[in-house]
C-alpha cells in the first residue's frame, strides 16, 4: 500500500500488487488458503504526525510484530475483509490490535476461506480507527470474489461478469458552479463534516466526487466512464460501494427510461440463500446501496445506437446528511467488437449444497437488544461546533468509541442468535455493519420484511420532526459459527461517523465459557 500527492493536491491511497495491478480483485474459492503480505509504504504527506511519534511507533511495532495495538496514526494501516466469517484474530481479521507501521516488514495475513462462505462479492479495506476515512476516501479498497455464484443461481450461468468498484473522493472542482443544465438552487449549505449538505432537490454540488474503477466522474459535468458491451448482451454486474460516505441509488437508463435489473445477490449472499426458493432473480429498476454494501445483478445492454447510462439517482440522506445528487457514472455503448470482460461464469456447475445450519429466520433468538445511533454537538449552543457520533446500547450513556478502552459494550454467546433493534435518533442516514458475520433483516421501520437472504450492512432511516417513534430496523444476528467467537466491532459504515466514534465493541464468548 502506498500514497501519493495527486496533481490536484489531494493525497491518494492505493494498493498495488507484485505485478503492478492497482487494488487487484482477489478471486478465491471456499476452502482456499489466502496468504497476503501487506507492505506499508505510506508517507505522512500531509505532515500530521511528528517524526518522534513515528519512531516510537516503529519501535513498538518491531517488538510486537504488528499485533499489539498502540496508538493509531495517519501512516499506520491494516486490513479488514468485509463480509467474511473468519476469526477476529491477528493475521486474520482483527482490526483492534493489528497495526502495520510505515516502513515495517511486510505483515502476513493468512486464513482459509470458510467452506460455507456464500459465493459473491466481498471486499478489503483499511480499518484504522480515526484514519479510515482518509485512507478509504483516497482510494484504499479492493474487491474480493468468492467464486461459485453460478452454483447458487442457474440464471447467471454462462454470463460474462464485470466487477465495478465505486469509490468517493474529495471534490476535484470544489469551487465550480453547478452545470448550466441543472436547475438554479439557493446557495449551498455545508454540513458539520465540512461537506455539501443535503438540499433535498437531487441537484447541486455533491459532498464527494465518485469514481468507477478509478475513472473519476467529477462534479460539475460528470463526464461518464465508458462501458462497452455486445448489443443486448446479458451480463452479471457485481458492484461494490466502497465510498467513505456516499450512498448510491443505481439505475441503468436507455434514453430516459429505467431498465429492469435482475438482482441476484446482496452483500455477497445469493438471494436464494435461505434454500426456500431456487434461482431467485428480483426485478427492480433501481438499487439503493449504502457505503460498504454490494449488489450483484443481471443487466441487459442496449441495442446498437441507443444511448445508455449507468447512473446513481439522488439519495435523501436526511436534513443532517450529505448531498448525494443525481449523476452519471458510465456511458454504456453497444459495440459488435466490445472488448470481452476478463471473466465468464461457468455454463454448468454443481449446485451449491444446503447450508449446514438451519435457516436463521427459523431459529429462536436467545434475547433482544436495543441499540441506537445518535449525534451530539460538542457545544450545544454552537451549531458550527464539532459533532460527536455514537452507537449506544439502550440504557447506557452515549460514549464515542475509544480504541484503548477494550471493554465490550455487548457480550454474547457463540451458538446463539439474537434479535437487535437498531434505532436512528439522528437526522441523517446511518449504515449499520458488524464484522465476522451476516444478519437477517426482519423488520424495516417496524414492518416485517423477513428477507430470504442475509446482509452485512443495512441502512437505517433518519429521524424526522413528524416521527412518532425512532426509525428502526430489527435484525437477527447469527453467532452460531465458531468463527463468531472473539472481540470485534459493529459500527456505522459512513466512515466519517465511524472515525468520529460511532462504533461499539462486542465480545462473543465460546459456548464452553462460563457465564460471568
Ligand atoms: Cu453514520
Amino acid at each position: 500500500m502506498y500514497n501519493d500527492r495527486a496533481p490536484d493536491g489531494s493525497t491518494r491511497y492505493c494498493y498495488v500488487d507484485g505485478n503492478g495491478n492497482e487494488s487487484p480483485t482477489l478471486r478465491l474459492k471456499p476452502g482456499d488458503l489466502l496468504i497476503l503480505k501487506l507492505k506499508n509504504d505510506l508517507a505522512d504527506i500531509d505532515k500530521r504526525a511528528s517524526v518522534a511519534q513515528a519512531r516510537t511507533r516503529m519501535s513498538m511495532q518491531a517488538q510486537s510484530g504488528g499485533c499489539a495495538g498502540g496508538s493509531m496514526a495517519v501512516t499506520s494501516t491494516n486490513l479488514h475483509f468485509h463480509g467474511l466469517t473468519i476469526p477476529a484474530v491477528c493475521h486474520q481479521d482483527d482490526v483492534l490490535k493489528t497495526l502495520v507501521g510505515a516502513g515495517a516488514a511486510p505483515f502476513e495475513y493468512r486464513f482459509r476461506i470458510p467452506e460455507n462462505q456464500p459465493p459473491g462479492l466481498y471486499w478489503y479495506h483499511p480499518h484504522i480507527h480515526g484514519f479510515t476515512t482518509t485512507q478509504v476516501l483516497g482510494g484504499a479498497s479492493g474487491a474480493m470474489i468468492i467464486e461459485g455464484i453460478e452454483r447458487a443461481n442457474r440464471e447467471v450461468r454462462g454470463l460474462r461478469e464485470r466487477v465495478f468498484v465505486i469509490r468517493d473522493q474529495d471534490l476535484l472542482n470544489p469551487n465550480a458552479p453547478p452545470s448550466k443544465f441543472e436547475p438554479v438552487l439557493p446557495k449551498m449549505l455545508i454540513d458539520r463534516d465540512g461537506d455539501a449538505a443535503n438540499n433535498g432537490t437531487g441537484f447541486g454540488k455533491p459532498a464527494k466526487d465518485l469514481s468507477i474503477n478509478f475513472v473519476a466522474v467529477p462534479y460539475p459535468d460528470y463526464p461518464p466512464a465508458l462501458i462497452q458491451m455486445n448489443p443486448e448482451e446479458r451480463q452479471l454486474w457485481r458492484v461494490l460501494n466502497a465510498s467513505a460516505v456516499t450512498y448510491l441509488n443505481l439505475a441503468v437508463v436507455f434514453g430516459r427510461t429505467p431498465q429492469r435489473l435482475g438482482l441476484v445477490a446482496l452483500d455477497g449472499v445469493p438471494l436464494s440463500y435461505s434454500g426456500k426458493r431456487d434461482d431467485v432473480v428480483e426485478t427492480v429498476n433501481h438499487l439503493g446501496v449504502p457505503p460498504g454494501a454490494r449488489v450483484e445483478f443481471i443487466v441487459q445492454g442496449p441495442p446498437v445506437g441507443v444511448p445508455a447510462l449507468l447512473v446513481t439517482r439522488t439519495v435523501d440522506t436526511g436534513p443532517g446528511g450529505e448531498n448525494d445528487p443525481n449523476r452519471a457514472l458510465a456511458r454504456i455503448e453497444a459495440a459488435e467488437v466490445a472488448p470481452e470482460p476478463r471473466s465468464k461464469l461457468a455454463d454448468s456447475a454443481e449446485p451449491l449444497g444446503e447450508p449446514a445450519l438451519p435457516w436463521l429466520g427459523d431459529v429462536t433468538p436467545a434475547r433482544t437488544r436495543r441499540l441506537y445511533f445518535s449525534e451530539k454537538l460538542t457545544d450545544p449552543n454552537n451549531p458550527a461546533s464539532a459533532v460527536e457520533f455514537y452507537i449506544t446500547v439502550d440504557g447506557e450513556a452515549p460514549v464515542a468509541f475509544d480504541p484503548q478502552c477494550g471493554m465490550p459494550n455487548i457480550v454474547a454467546k457463540q451458538g446463539t442468535v439474537e434479535d437487535w433493534i437498531i434505532e436512528n435518533r439522528s437526522k441523517e442516514l446511518h449504515a449499520f455493519h458488524i464484522h465476522q458475520l451476516h444478519f437477517l433483516l426482519l423488520d424495516y421501520q417496524g414492518l416485517p420484511v423477513n428477507e430470504p437472504f442475509l446482509r452485512d450492512t443495512v441502512n437505517i432511516p433518519y429521524l424526522t420532526d413528524r416521527a412518532l417513534n425512532y426509525p428502526s430496523v430489527r435484525v437477527r444476528m447469527d453467532f452460531r459459527d465458531p468463527s463468531a467467537v472473539g472481540t470485534y466491532v459493529y459500527h456505522c459504515h459512513l466512515l466519517e461517523h465511524e472515525d468520529g466514534g460511532m462504533m461499539g465493541l462486542i465480545r462473543v464468548e465460546a459456548a464452553s465459557e462460563s457465564n460471568k
